[in-house]
């Protein structure tokens, strides 16, 4: 064919040339390949170092365990029980358990760790790479902690007297004073109690604080972080953790100011004008101790107050209910949805009642004693519904140690802080529907449906709305304490500025610098990084919804199934979904967590919107039926340098 012709004369004319180019071409192919495997093999020295690394981390972490149990035994034994002695042995034990983690810290920045090929080999030695306070030299370390352990302690011995009996001067924060902001309407009592509880508190702690600031600060740089506020963001492993917060903030405001200006119209219709019309409402009207939470006021503000009571601490004292039978009650939530029972060391060991014998820190906590058998709660509990909620919050740290306690040390812990502080409430979103409430018999089967079901929503809307601001604000101001930004001069007015610029509210009585009112607060001088709540707070509605799209109790648009009306109690299929993602702990990043339960990669107030869009339609159509002003204007107290000042005019008080 004239075709094959043609191309073998081309080809024995050019054979040179051609030849030629094949071999430069097979020559250029070769040069390649070489340089794709020079590039894909592995430097035999790396390989060998992560080998190396492989072992150490095995042993590092056999003796973690050991160390961090002896550690969390002191600490446990001072907090419940706060003697000189138990506080010199939890000094000694922490020193030598830190001085150990120092070591590693060392041991571990001289590998090239971030070359390692393996993801959970490279996560851990990341983790252990940065130590926060053990980077101290001994002896600040000691300082510092014995000024946190000296400030819980007089946070946790305060006691104040009675309005009404001065000579009765032994009324502690819990149960007494918590009980008397949850129930008086003593408008004098409550402000007495507020001030008292502050004076006994604040100008005590002002001093080790500052020294508390500096310290930590040293060690956050030590850590190669700018300040104590930039290291406690770091596990959440998002450079704009902050800005993300702020805009979730931004989109959970308006339904705040809803349920800020009905609580103050509703208020003013029982303390008239103690309270202003357009302003901040006092804090000490709300039900707690730092206007925190404001279900304790639902009774008496409640949308529909006349049909069936929701007063529970009520119905629980008239079932009998005891400390024991509320974390029984709990657990029985937790085990009918396939999660894990209590192990009998947690009831033999766990302080689940307030001791009459000595003094001891009450703010409730969850512990992980790091070996695997032992967990236990500490909580001086009172049979309320508040503390059927604690109970619930307690028990869900638990749950999450449990399902964790199988990974490596360093990945015992929440996705992130946030994710530990949602569980149990997650748990407790369910408990709360009236639907469950009636089957265990707190709200009776002849109620009337949707105004108890409104009025439920209301109670949790003042328990979880109403925290929103101070979630966010608390840390917000240690930000600034620690950046430098606010000063110690500046320190209580600052605080009164974002308490009134977040959540709206006003002190009782004027304040000064010589109060010193954070330290009020468990958190401030505890050491507890506080953000994690308000994570919390929104994550817990994405994972609630989860659950109950699985369970088959939510579907979006429909009213029969309503996001605030599920409960996923006995449903297996939505508790396995909540242990495999707890299972995971610390091991990967916390978006991979929230993908494994809710499908999304990011937090999301819609959750929290959507649970609550029947409350938010209601209060909205409500305050605009009372004319209600929505938002406030400036409080008209004022925060100076010092007391003597508000003598000399500028207080009206
Ligand atoms: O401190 C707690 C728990 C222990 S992690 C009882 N909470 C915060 C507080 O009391 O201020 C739970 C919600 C907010
Ligand atoms: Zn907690």
């Amino acid at each position: 064919m004239s075709c094959t012709y043609s191309v073998r004369r081309f080809v024995k004319k050019y054979k040179w040339t051609i030849l030629i180019a094949v071999l430069i071409m097979a020559a250029l192919v070769a040069v390649l390949v070489y340089f794709l495997a020079l590039a894909h093999a592995k430097d035999p020295t790396i390989e060998e170092e992560e080998l190396n690394a492989y072992n150490l981390i095995l042993s590092i972490n056999e003796k973690m365990e050991k160390n961090l149990n002896r550690k969390t035994l002191a600490e446990w034994a001072y907090a419940s029980n706060l003697t000189k002695a138990n506080l010199d042995h939890n000094l000694a034990v922490s020193t030598e358990v830190a001085n150990f983690q120092k070591e590693i810290w060392r041991q571990v920045n001289q590998y090239n760790w971030q070359q390692f090929s393996d993801y959970s080999l490279r996560r851990q030695f990341w983790y252990y790479s940065v130590i926060g306070e053990p980077a101290l030299p001994e002896a600040k370390y000691k300082m510092l902690t014995k000024l946190v352990s000296d400030m819980e302690s007089i946070y946790s011995t305060a006691k104040i007297c009675e309005l009404n009996n001065p000579n009765k001067c032994d009324l502690a924060l819990e149960p007494d004073l918590t009980n008397i902001m949850a129930t008086s309407n003593d408008e004098k009592e409550l402000k007495h109690v507020w001030i008292e509880w502050r004076n006994s508190v604040g100008p005590k702690c002002k001093d080790s604080y500052k020294s508390y600031v500096e310290l930590s600060n040293e060690s956050a740089r030590l850590n190669n972080f700018t300040d104590q506020g930039e290291f406690w963001l770091k596990d959440y492993e998002d450079p704009n953790i902050k800005e993300q917060i702020q805009g979730l903030w931004e989109q959970l405001r308006p339904l705040y100011l809803q349920i800020h200006a009905y609580v103050r119209f509703k208020l003013r219709e029982k303390f008239g004008d103690l309270i202003s019309e357009k302003g901040p409402i006092p804090a000490h009207l709300l039900g707690n101790m730092w206007g925190q939470t404001w279900d304790n006021i639902a009774e008496r503000t409640l949308p529909y107050p006349d049909v069936e009571t929701i007063d529970y601490t009520a119905a629980m004292l008239k079932q009998n209910y005891t400390p024991i039978k509320i974390f029984k009650t709990a657990e029985q939530f937790f085990k009918s949805i396939n999660l894990t029972e209590m192990p009998e060391t947690f009831w033999k060991n766990s302080i689940l009642e307030k001791p009459a014998d000595r003094e001891l820190i009450c703010h409730a906590s969850a512990w992980d004693f790091y070996d695997q058998k032992d967990f236990r709660i500490k909580q001086c509990t009172d049979v309320t519904y508040e503390q059927m909620n604690t109970a619930h919050h307690e028990m869900g740290h638990i749950e999450y140690f449990l399902q964790y306690k199988d990974q490596p040390v360093p990945f015992r812990n929440g996705a992130n802080d946030g994710f530990h502080e949602a569980v149990g409430d997650c748990i407790s979103l369910s408990f709360e529907t009236t639907k469950h409430l009636k089957k265990i018999g707190l709200i009776s089967s002849a109620s009337q449906d949707s105004k108890t079901v409104l009025n439920n929503l209301y109670r949790v809307g003042l328990a979880k709305i109403a925290f929103l601001p101070f979630g966010y604000l608390m840390d917000l101001w240690r930000w600034d304490v620690f950046s430098g930004k606010t000063t110690p001069d500046n320190y209580n007015c600052k605080w009164w500025e974002l308490r009134e610029k977040y959540q709206g509210l006003e002190p009782p009585v004027d304040r000064s610098e010589e109060d010193f009112d954070p330290a009020a607060k468990y958190h401030i001088i505890a050491d507890v990084p506080y953000l994690r709540y308000f994570i919390s707070f929104v994550v817990q509605f994405q994972f609630h919804r989860a659950l109950c799209e699985k369970a088959g109790q939510y579907e979006p648009n429909n009213a029969k199934k309503p996001l605030h009306e599920c409960d996923i109690y006995e449903n297996t299929e939505a508790g396995n979904a909540l242990k495999k993602m707890l299972s995971m702990g610390s091991s990967r990043p916390w978006p991979d967590a929230m993908e494994a339960i809710t499908g999304q990669r990011k937090m999301d107030a819609s959750g929290l919107l959507e649970y609550f869009k029947p409350l938010q339609e209601w209060l909205e159509a409500e305050n605009k039926k009372n004319g209600v002003f929505i938002g406030w204007e400036k409080t008209k107290r004022v925060c100076v340098r010092n007391r003597q000042e508000l003598k000399t005019g500028a207080s009206d008080e």
